[in-house]
Order: structure tokens, then C-alpha cells, then sequence
């Protein structure tokens, strides 16, 4: 990227109040109008429906953005949501995440309200988020032009490239990089997405097929945290602006033995 100020861009869009699609990243002022246009037609063309209102951001950032590598990326062959729950569970608890807190994760998943941020849960499952409706929602993100090239072509070896999926792996790659965040648990919203995720900074971004099943409207995302100022954390997630400038490997199916084994290899 080259020098200059940045921008942080971000679209919401709805059709009668509800929420459609969004999207966000940072840019220099050179790619403004083209962005605006891509994030225009993409609200316009949806699975869910043409946005009757899209509301578009555009924001010089005031602080140079961190620079970061993205988590590493695997898949597992879970074939139902019930084997995507287990796998779940499985990883996060092997962290220290109590099976209660994933349960209450899941659950408030499926009430079938979504909201517009993430639930922070404490590992014993209590809800610390200072908005229980709107949940907390990670801003000022983005990827090198360079880090995207480079994603898309690993992600296209595995057939996996789309907006989904990278925009969710720069999403989860800067809310990981933080030290008080071990686990999330992510559902999409999109009744056609049945595909979500668990990610740790030990075991990466690991992708769980068939989480819900299609037609499901509503999904979400929940941040386990450990102690820490909640206060700082959730500045971090809003405001801190985070630049992936570096791509991790992003592998194809993995067993989930293998993915617990690995990060006994990892851990220092
Ligand atoms: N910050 C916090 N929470 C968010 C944000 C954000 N910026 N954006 C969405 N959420 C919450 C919100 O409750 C949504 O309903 C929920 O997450 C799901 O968001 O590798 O598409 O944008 O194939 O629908 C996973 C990709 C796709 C898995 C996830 O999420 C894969 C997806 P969606
Ligand atoms: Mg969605």
C-alpha cells in the first residue's frame, strides 16, 4: 500500500428496518469511488433481498492501522449441526472455555433474534457486553491489496473464494490478535450460509459446514473472553484500525483430532 491517508469504508444496508448485508475495509482515497460502487450493487444484489436503504461510511482514519497476519484456515467434515456443535465444543473447551459457556453461546445463537454485534461471554458463559440487544461490532478492519491477492489464490486452490470467507477471516484475525479474546463461535445471518466457525489464536480460523440448516434466518457471533478491562477491549474491536498485510496457510479438510493435536505442537 502505498503512502498517504486511509479510509476506513463501511456499508449496512436494510429492506423495511431489518438488516441486510454489510461489509467493510480500509482503502486509500484513490479506491473511495470504485468501493463505494462494489458495496452499492452488493447490497442491492442479496440472497435476502434489495436493501430499500444502504448506508455507506467513509472515514479518513486518525491512526495508522496495526499490521497483522491472518489466522491460519482449515475446514472440518462436519455434516450436520450436530457434529459442527461437537466440534465446536471440543475445540473451545480445550482452551479452557467451560462447556456451559459454549451451550449458552449456542443457545442464544438459535432464540432467533440477531443481533447487530457479537455477545462477549466470560468463559463461565456470563454475557459482559454493556448492550445485550446490539452486541459489540468490530470496525476499522482490513486487508492489504498484496494480503487479498494472496488470499484469493489460496482460497480459490479450495474452492472457497468469496466474500464470506475472507471478509469473516479479516474480521476474526483482528478480534484474535487481541490477548483477553480465546474462542468465538460464529453462525452467519444468511439463510443460504450454513457454513460457520470456531477460531482460536492456537488452533486459527477452523470452518464447520452445515452449522445450521438452510433457510435459517438469524445467526451470530459470540467472543469468549478472559479477565481483563472489557472497557479496552471492546475500544480495540470498535476503533483500533488493523490492516492483514500477511496470509496464513489456509489448508483444506482436516479431522478434528487433528486440528486439537496441532496445537499441542504450537503452543510455545
Ligand atoms: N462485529 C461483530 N459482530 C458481527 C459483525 C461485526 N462486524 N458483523 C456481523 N456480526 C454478527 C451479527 O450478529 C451477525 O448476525 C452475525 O455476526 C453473522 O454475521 O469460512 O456471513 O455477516 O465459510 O452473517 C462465516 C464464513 C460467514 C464461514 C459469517 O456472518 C466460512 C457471516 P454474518
Ligand atoms: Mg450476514
Amino acid at each position: 500500500m502505498s503512502r498517504g491517508n486511509l479510509f476506513s469504508i463501511r456499508m449496512r444496508s436494510a429492506k423495511s428496518g431489518g438488516h441486510i448485508s454489510g461489509a467493510e475495509g480500509i482503502y486509500e482515497r484513490n479506491d473511495i469511488s470504485s468501493i463505494v460502487k462494489e458495496y452499492t450493487d452488493r447490497a442491492l444484489i442479496h440472497d435476502k433481498g434489495a436493501a430499500d436503504e444502504i448506508r455507506i461510511t467513509v472515514e479518513e482514519l486518525k491512526e495508522k492501522p496495526k499490521k497483522i497476519s491472518s489466522l491460519p484456515l482449515f475446514t472440518l467434515n462436519t455434516r450436520n449441526a450436530e457434529a459442527a456443535k461437537k466440534a465446536a465444543k471440543a475445540i473451545l473447551t480445550s482452551i479452557g472455555i467451560t462447556e456451559r459457556a459454549v451451550e449458552e453461546a449456542f443457545g442464544a445463537l438459535d432464540v432467533g433474534i440477531t443481533m447487530r454485534g457479537a455477545m462477549l461471554m466470560n468463559i463461565e458463559g456470563v454475557r459482559l457486553e454493556p448492550d445485550l440487544l446490539r452486541g459489540v461490532r468490530v470496525t476499522r478492519m482490513g486487508i492489504t491489496q498484496k494480503a487479498a491477492t494472496e488470499l484469493s489464490k489460496k482460497l480459490g486452490r479450495l474452492g472457497l473464494n468469496n466474500s464470506a470467507v475472507k471478509e469473516a477471516l479479516v474480521l476474526a484475525s483482528k478480534v484474535h490478535k487481541y490477548r483477553m479474546v480465546l474462542g468465538e463461535l460464529c453462525i452467519s445471518d444468511d439463510p443460504n450460509y450454513t457454513t460457520g466457525y470456531v477460531a482460536t489464536r492456537t488452533h486459527g480460523y477452523i470452518r464447520l459446514p452445515h452449522i445450521k440448516k438452510r433457510g435459517v434466518p438469524f445467526g451470530g457471533r459470540a467472543f469468549f473472553i478472559t479477565g481483563g478491562e472489557v472497557k479496552d477491549l471492546i475500544k480495540y474491536l470498535q476503533i483500533t484500525p488493523v490492516l492483514i498485510n500477511n496470509i496464513k496457510p489456509c489448508e483444506g479438510v482436516v479431522t478434528l483430532k487433528e486440528i486439537l493435536e496441532r496445537k499441542a505442537h504450537r503452543q510455545p
